[in-house]
């Protein structure tokens, strides 16, 4: 199961969402599964714009870092600056899992880091696959341990 986490803070939100689901495509990946889209105060003490996010899972026959290749040549055509870790951003694709698989290197963590901690990972995971594990600890666990507000921006894009 490889599962992609998306996530915008820059107007046009929406739009930067449906143009990274189409470029995904457009580029070996299948989109399998997709969540609703979740609406989130900016995580990190760095943006501060809300954010937009959702999850998918894609099926390809793409390695990993061929994946991670692909995701950062999509958030560069859409205008992704990378100026400040954690900032606001066009768009932002992170690898949250890769077929059970483990990478932990300097190009690539995975499991994503901070799954665990961000409400904004975890309520798409629940929604797409109700209480699975991942690294090794329950979704629905900690999700029910985060207080920061999470809303339905729109079930379907
Ligand atoms: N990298 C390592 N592991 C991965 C992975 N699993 N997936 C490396 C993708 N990339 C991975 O990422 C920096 C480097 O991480 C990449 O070059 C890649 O080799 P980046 O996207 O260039 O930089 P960044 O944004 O500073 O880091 P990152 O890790 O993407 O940021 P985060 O942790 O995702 O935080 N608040 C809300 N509400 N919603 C959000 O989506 N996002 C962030 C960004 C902060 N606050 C947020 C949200
Ligand atoms: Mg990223």
């Amino acid at each position: 199961m490889i599962i992609l986490a998306l996530g915008t803070n820059i107007e046009p939100r929406e739009q930067y969402l449906k143009e990274a689901l189409k470029k995904i495509e457009a580029n070996n990946l299948k989109i399998k599964l997709q969540s609703s889209v979740y609406e989130t105060p900016a995580w990190g003490g760095v943006a501060n714009q809300d954010f937009l996010n959702m999850c998918i899972e894609v099926k390809t026959s793409l390695g990993a870092y061929e994946l991670l290749d692909t995701i950062q040549k999509i958030e560069l055509e859409l205008g992704r600056v990378r100026k400040e870790h954690w900032g606001n951003r066009t768009i932002d694709i992170d690898i949250i899992a890769f077929n059970n698989l483990i990478f932990n290197d300097d190009r690539l963590v995975v499991p994503h880091k901070y799954i665990h901690e961000r409400n904004f990972v975890l309520a798409p995971l629940a929604e797409m696959y109700g209480n699975i594990k991942i690294a090794g600890k329950n979704i629905k666990e900690s999700l029910e341990k985060i207080t920061e507000p999470i809303s339905v921006y729109k079930e379907k894009l």
